[in-house]
């Protein structure tokens, strides 16, 4: 298999941060990474489009010659393919719950941070817009909120005693934010709390560059 992928990027990094997350676990990944230098616009030439008409990273390119697109499809094709301890739970009714939440993060929080990065001071050169920043800025609060309701009961991880699919997301695109040098979590402890322990952690510690 191989993973094109580029650094800092949000999606590329939560897939970055769930196979971490998994060899911490004792999994192996035969997986070799290629850059593809988005600074430089390599994701928009012929050789990317022809892995994804979308030129968007990261890329999974399956043995069979097959693309997956998608980080969260990538994520749900290794759980499958890769054998040993796994990031979502066993259970029916926990693994729907630990999915619920990951589309929360992603659709509520992830999303919003994304576009917020590219408005306020974009790593691809998109032209600021300011108006727009602060308005996705007061809409991903009510996401952060919610995962400081969740963190307030005590728990680890944002999905319960270990880490799984969400803490990727969310880390990754925390990362992302911090890029902007901008604060947008705020006073919320359990929040700040989670995100010093996720980052500090040595499954993956030595991928935060932020
Ligand atoms: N829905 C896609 C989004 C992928 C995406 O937007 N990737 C960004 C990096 S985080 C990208 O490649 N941007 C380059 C561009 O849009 O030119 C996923 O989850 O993988």
């Amino acid at each position: 298999m191989k993973l094109y992928t580029v650094p800092l990027a949000p999606n590329p990094m939560r897939v970055t941060l769930y196979v971490a997350e998994r060899e911490a676990l004792g999994c192996e990944f035969d997986i070799e990474r290629i850059t593809v230098n988005t600074l430089k616009g390599r994701q928009r030439e012929p050789e990317h489009l022809a892995r994804n008409s979308w030129g968007t990273l990261p890329v999974l390119e399956l043995n069979s010659g097959q693309f997956i697109t998608e980080s969260l499809a990538i994520i749900h094709y290794l759980e499958n393919a890769i054998s040993g301890p796994s990031l979502l739970p066993d259970q029916a009714e926990e693994r729907a719950l630990a999915r619920n939440l990951e589309r929360i993060i992603e659709m509520r929080i992830a999303l919003d941070m994304g576009q917020y990065v590219h408005c306020q001071k974009s790593p691809l050169g998109h032209a600021p817009d300011l108006p727009r920043a602060q308005e996705l800025a007061q809409r991903i609060q009510l996401g952060l909120d919610y995962v400081e309701t969740l963190l307030g009961d005590g728990r680890q991880f944002v999905e319960g005693p270990n880490p799984g699919v969400s803490d990727c997301t969310l880390a990754a695109f925390l990362q992302f934010m911090r890029f902007t040098e901008t604060d947008l979590i705020g006073e919320r402890e359990a929040l700040c709390g989670w995100d010093q322990m996720y980052r500090e952690r040595d499954a993956v510690k030595s991928l935060f560059m932020l």
